[in-house]
C-alpha cells in the first residue's frame, strides 16, 4: 500500500476511534466527577490508538461493512487501565505519560487506582452492550478479552516482569512477559476484529498470532527506544529499563539482535495475514510501521 493511501486510511481510523471513544465512554462531569475525569485525562491524552485502530482494520479486512466500535475501545479501556496501574508508585513510578501527568500525579494515587479498575467491567459492558445481540460473537469476544487481560498474560507478564533482572536474566521468563505484558493486547485486537468481521477461526487464529508477534516486536522496539530515544519525543522517561533493572531482549541479547528479531517477527505477522482471505494491505503496513516507529 502506498504512503498516501495509508495516511488517508490511518487518520480516518483514528477519527472513527475518537468519535467511538468520546460516544461510549462516560463524560467527565458524569458522577462521582473526580473518578470519570481522571478516566477521561487517560483516555484522553493522545495514545497512538493502535489497538483500537487495528480492531476496526481487522473487522474491514474480512467485512467493510463489520462494525468492531465497542470492541475497539473496550480494547482501548483495557490499555488505558494497565497504563494506569503501571504507572503507579507501586509499580513503575511513573509521573508522565502520553506527554501528560500520570493520572496519579494529576489526581491523586487512590483516584488512579479507581480510575483503572473501572475501565475494567466497564470495557466488558461495552461488549455486552455491542455485540448482546449477537450471543457467539459476544461471547468469544468476551473470551478473548478476558483470557488477553487476566491472570496468564497481561497481569501475569506483567507480575514476572516487576521482579526486574534480580528476579534472573532468563530468556524464557522474558518470552513470558513479552508475550503478556505487551504481544497479548495487540494480538487480541486482531483476533477481535478478525471476529467482528466474521473470519473464520483459522483466520482469527492466524490474525492472533500475527498479533503476537506484531506485538512481541512492539515490545522490543519500545525498548530500543527507552535505549536511544528522549522523553520528548517519547511522552514519558526514557531510560527507565535501566534504572529500573528490567530484563529486555537488548539487555539480554544486544541492540543488533533485538534489531534482527524485530525485522524476522514483522515479516512472519505480514506473511501470516497476507496467508487469508482477507484484505489486508492496510494491516501489513501498519505492522512494518510499528517496527520503524520512533515514538
Ligand atoms: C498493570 C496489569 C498491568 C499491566 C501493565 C501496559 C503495561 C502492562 C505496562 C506499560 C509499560 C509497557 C512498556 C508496556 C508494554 C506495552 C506498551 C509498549 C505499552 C504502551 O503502548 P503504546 O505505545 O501506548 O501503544 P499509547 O500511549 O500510544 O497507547
Amino acid at each position: 500500500m502506498d504512503g498516501a493511501r495509508f495516511e488517508s486510511l490511518h487518520v480516518g481510523l483514528i477519527g472513527e476511534v475518537e468519535t467511538a471513544l468520546r460516544a461510549l465512554t462516560p463524560p467527565a462531569d458524569a458522577r462521582p466527577a473526580r473518578l470519570h475525569a481522571a478516566i477521561r485525562h487517560s483516555l484522553e491524552a493522545g495514545g497512538k490508538r493502535l489497538r483500537p485502530v487495528i480492531a476496526l482494520a481487522a473487522a474491514r479486512a474480512f467485512d467493510p461493512a463489520g462494525d468492531a466500535r465497542a470492541a475497539a475501545v473496550a480494547l482501548e479501556c483495557i490499555h488505558t487501565y494497565s497504563l494506569i496501574h503501571d504507572d503507579l508508585p507501586c509499580m513503575d513510578d511513573a509521573d508522565l505519560r502520553r506527554g501528560r501527568p500520570s493520572c496519579h500525579k494529576a489526581f491523586d494515587e487512590a483516584t488512579a487506582l479507581l480510575a483503572g479498575d473501572a475501565l475494567i467491567p466497564f470495557a466488558f459492558e461495552l461488549l455486552a452492550r455491542g455485540y448482546g445481540d449477537r450471543p457467539a460473537l459476544l461471547r468469544d469476544l468476551t473470551l478473548e478479552l478476558a483470557v488477553t487481560a487476566g491472570p496468564s498474560l497481561l497481569v501475569g507478564g506483567q507480575t514476572e516482569d516487576m521482579g526486574g533482572l534480580a528476579a534472573g536474566a532468563d530468556p524464557d521468563r522474558l518470552e513470558f512477559i513479552l508475550r503478556g505484558k505487551t504481544a497479548a493486547m495487540l494480538s487480541a485486537s486482531f483476533a477481535m476484529g478478525a471476529l467482528v468481521g466474521g473470519a473464520a477461526s483459522a483466520e482469527v487464529e492466524a490474525f492472533r498470532r500475527a498479533g503476537r508477534s506484531a506485538g512481541i516486536a512492539f515490545q522490543l522496539v519500545d525498548d530500543l527506544l527507552d535505549l536511544t530515544s528522549d522523553s520528548v519525543q517519547m511522552g514519558k522517561p526514557v531510560g527507565a529499563d535501566a534504572q529500573n533493572n528490567k530484563l529486555t531482549y537488548a539487555g539480554l541479547f544486544g541492540v543488533p539482535a533485538a534489531q534482527a528479531r524485530v525485522a524476522a517477527l514483522t515479516t512472519e505477522a505480514s506473511a501470516l495475514l497476507q496467508g487469508t482471505r482477507g484484505d489486508t494491505a492496510f494491516l501489513v503496513e501498519l505492522v512494518g510501521r510499528m517496527a520503524a516507529r520512533r515514538n
